[in-house]
């Protein structure tokens, strides 16, 4: 398949050129352009500039808030709140995170729940952001109700992922982002894009049947990694990233979709903590025992997460990056509509 080369430069330009030409915010418009750049220069395909499609949509059918002014509220010594004032979360996120940051360094762990979002985003532009000022970062949040719970043929979670992040001195963090289930959901549009079957395992069609059709699995029911494992913690998810904070499981942002199918809306809930306060005197030792556990991973060959991820960064940077020429036109015609 033929590709187009861009940028970063240009992939951020397009971006904001999309979404303020389908009028939104310029503030949103960059906070966003700033993650899809990001994702598509670290080679993460299903969350790069292919997610300017749904975000347009959203703003078209008018379930998205293009003008939300996000309000943070500094809710006690450990929890910050951000409401998205139903916008997209990145605005939010860039607005919790000071006073996120600022709480961790005082008492060691502390929160930030972002409510009334929208969210198509990867989790780990956020859990780096933050081990990028010497905090670990743990990031949730559900989505639409997608994925069948272990034993069962019909949707209740969401694609729910979670992301990890470790600060090492003078390293690219240790960092981890992955759906509880099989694969994330953009993974499956984009086969169905290019018509390619999807593994078995991934999904089961509207029967209950394992499938390689990948309309036949989004019409039908993902699955989650790990089986049981994955299906608990996928139910973790929606519980302290939906209801804990007040905000929506996956079942109800389906609902509140009504069929349109815009990106998902409901909370996020986002954890800082300081390993100065939490590891004490102990935490310059802790640091390095985290570092003989990540020898002994690379050590025996394995690779550690995020490494084809800062591998394709310092790609990028120089190469620019690759877009499908269908998936390029699909998107300028959104800005020519
Ligand atoms: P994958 O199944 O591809 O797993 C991704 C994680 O596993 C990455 O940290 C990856 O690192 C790591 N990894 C993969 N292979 C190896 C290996 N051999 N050794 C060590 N680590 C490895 O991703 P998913 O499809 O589950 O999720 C993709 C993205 O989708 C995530 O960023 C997630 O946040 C996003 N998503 C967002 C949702 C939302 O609602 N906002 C919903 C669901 C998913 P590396 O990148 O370096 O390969
Ligand atoms: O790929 O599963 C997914 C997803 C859901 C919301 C954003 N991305």
């Amino acid at each position: 398949m033929e590709n187009i080369n861009l940028s970063l430069a240009q992939v951020h330009d397009l971006a904001v050129r999309v979404l303020t030409t389908n009028g939104m915010d310029a503030d949103h418009a960059a906070a966003i352009a700033r993650v899809i750049t990001a994702g598509q220069r670290d080679e993460c395909h299903s969350h790069g500039i292919y997610r300017l499609i749904v975000c347009v949509k959203s703003l078209r059918e008018g379930k998205l808030n293009g003008h939300a002014r996000p309000v943070t509220q500094d809710v006690s010594a450990a929890v910050v709140r951000v409401n998205a004032d139903f916008g997209y979360s990145q605005l939010a996120f860039e607005m919790g995170l000071p006073l996120l940051v600022e709480k961790a360094r005082q008492i060691g762990i502390a929160a930030l729940a972002i409510n009334d979002c929208f969210h198509f985003s990867a989790l780990w532009p956020e859990v780096e952001a933050i081990a990028s000022t010497g905090l670990a970062a743990l990031a949730m949040t559900p989505s639409h109700s997608w994925v069948a719970p272990a034993g069962g043929t019909k949707p209740v979670f969401g694609t729910n992922p979670i992301a990890f992040a470790w600060p090492r001195e003078g390293l690219e963090p240790f960092v981890f982002d992955f759906a509880t289930s099989a694969i994330a959901r953009g993974d499956i549009e984009l086969h169905r894009r290019t018509d390619q079957a999807i593994p078995l395992g991934w999904a089961v069609d509207n029967f209950g049947r394992p499938t390689t059709d990948p309309v036949a699995a989004l019409q039908g029911a993902m699955l989650t990694f790990g089986g049981h494992k994955g299906s608990a913690l996928a139910a973790m998810v929606e519980l302290i990233a939906g209801p804990l904070i007040g905000d929506l499981t996956s079942l109800e942002s389906q609902k509140f979709d009504a069929g349109v199918g815009a990106t998902p809306c409901h909370g996020e809930l986002i954890l800082a903590f300081n390993p100065a306060i939490l590891g004490g005197a102990r935490a310059s030792t802790g640091a390095k025992h985290a570092e003989s556990m990540f020898d002994a991973i690379v050590g025996q060959g394995a690779r550690l997460p995020s490494q084809r991820r800062f591998d394709a960064r310092v790609r990028s940077a120089t190469r620019g990056v690759e877009v499908p020429a269908q998936l390029y036109n699909d998107i300028m015609a959104l800005v020519k509509d």
